[in-house]
């Protein structure tokens, strides 16, 4: 019997008989992630009903305040990939240091994982969509033996998969890998995530552009003269446009992901690297708009190219629809 929806793990082992010498492990890895998601989305979504709003009173390596959605969600990834056996070890945005897993199965395990645990935590208490970002990257040094910094500081080129949760009027993870895009939206009653967006495609234009307006001043004039252009589009050169910009990534790139446009983040004075983290914000959306036939670049080249060289480091970003960015490119470019 064919069931209507195709359960994750359903869909990753059908895509498992797809790759030769398969061994799984990739399988039960996106399974540990989703079960962790789940249960912070239990958290999430009961937020406002028992003291997990607000603050730790703590700051993250970032200089952030440490939300305590935060710190559960971050727990919990941790727990769930530690205590699974397809992951070596973990780079949290939460934690200053990589997590090594030295037990005799995580040594064996071929992947190691990179994630934002909760995206965009500042909007917890206006109750806003937020987010969990995972990479993944195989192992680069001998199995067996404990991960390194070298597994992790890899160009997002080499992904294995990427990925991310959004906590929104409904709950739904998106991964990419070399064969596709796809989107599952759980399904609370089974506690299942279901297949209900096959083969996502990044639209090549979109009506939608995404920026902190309020910034407008810290932008350099290329990033000022493209977003002058997009405010002043009319319907004899494809416009009007709209503007969205929630202050939460995965909501913003997800929504720019279905429907189209563009996304940016550029330098301002403020933070003259750029804001947004490379190895598990900026490289899980760069891989996964990609693989969805988008474009993801930092405004000096493709943001798949940049060869990290330390785990929290910043770049700019421009990405979305392929002839959104393209377009971008001719006003920013370095
Ligand atoms: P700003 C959230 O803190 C985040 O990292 C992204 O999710 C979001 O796109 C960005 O920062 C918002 O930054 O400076 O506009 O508040």
């Amino acid at each position: 019997m064919q069931t209507k929806y195709m359960s994750l793990d359903e869909f990753t082992i059908q895509q498992l008989r797809m790759v030769p010498g398969g061994t799984g492990e990739l399988s039960r890895l996106l399974r540990d992630i989703g079960l962790a998601s789940k249960r912070i989305n239990v958290e999430v979504n009961k937020a406002g009903l028992q003291d997990i709003l607000g603050d730790m009173g703590v700051k993250n390596v970032q200089g952030e305040e440490v939300k305590k959605l935060d710190d559960f969600a971050n727990n919990q990834l941790i727990y769930v990939l530690k205590n699974g056996m397809s992951c070596a070890g973990i780079c949290s945005e939460e934690e200053e240091n990589i997590q090594i897993f030295d037990d005799e199965l995580s040594n064996k395990s071929k992947y190691v994982v990179l994630f934002d645990p909760l995206d965009g935590s500042s909007n917890i208490d206006t109750n806003i969509s937020i987010g969990t970002i995972f990479s993944i990257f195989r192992r680069v040094t001998e199995l067996g033996k404990p991960c390194t910094i070298e597994d992790f500081l890899q160009p997002g080129s080499q992904q294995i998969a990427a990925g991310y949760i959004v906590y929104g009027s409904s709950t739904m993870l998106v991964y990419a890998t070399r064969l596709g895009v796809n989107g599952f939206t759980l399904d609370p009653p089974i506690g299942e995530y279901c297949l209900s967006h096959p083969d996502i495609q990044c639209p090549a234009d979109g009506k939608i552009f995404s920026v902190n307006g309020g910034y407008y001043r810290q932008y350099d004039q290329g990033v000022q003269k493209y977003i002058d252009l997009l405010q002043n589009k009319t319907k004899a050169d494809g416009g009007p446009l709209t503007q969205r910009f929630t202050g939460s990534m995965v909501a913003d790139l997800h929504r720019t992901l279905i429907k189209g446009g563009i996304f940016m983040y550029p330098l301002t004075t403020d933070n003259p690297k750029g804001k947004l983290r490379l190895m598990y914000e900026c490289n899980p959306f760069g891989y996964i708009t990609e693989m969805a036939g988008g474009k993801a670049e930092s405004g000096s080249g493709k943001i798949l190219d940049i060869h990290p060289t330390s785990l929290h480091q910043r770049t700019p970003i421009f990405i979305g629809s392929k002839n959104m960015v393209e377009e971008c490119l001719s006003y920013v470019s370095s």
